[in-house]
């Protein structure tokens, strides 16, 4: 199964590489991220939603869930 976020934050490739070194230190494999539609995408076999929300609203990038 996966999850899709709106992370409105993500102004950069810099941005999108916190982004993605925040999701895969909590150990996601299969993150994808969209700069131009500000869209992140991760399988949610084995992690928690709320910890990823409040990682990357810590990190300074609140996401949405937006399915
Ligand atoms: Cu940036």
């Amino acid at each position: 199964m996966s999850v899709e976020f709106s992370v409105p934050n993500m102004k950069c490739e810099g941005c999108v590489s916190i982004v993605k070194k925040e999701l895969l230190g909590m150990g996601l494999k299969n993150v994808e991220i969209n700069l131009e539609t500000k869209r992140v995408e991760i399988q949610t076999n084995d992690v928690d939603i709320k910890k990823v929300k409040d990682v990357l609203i810590k990190a300074g990038f609140p996401p949405e869930q937006v399915n």
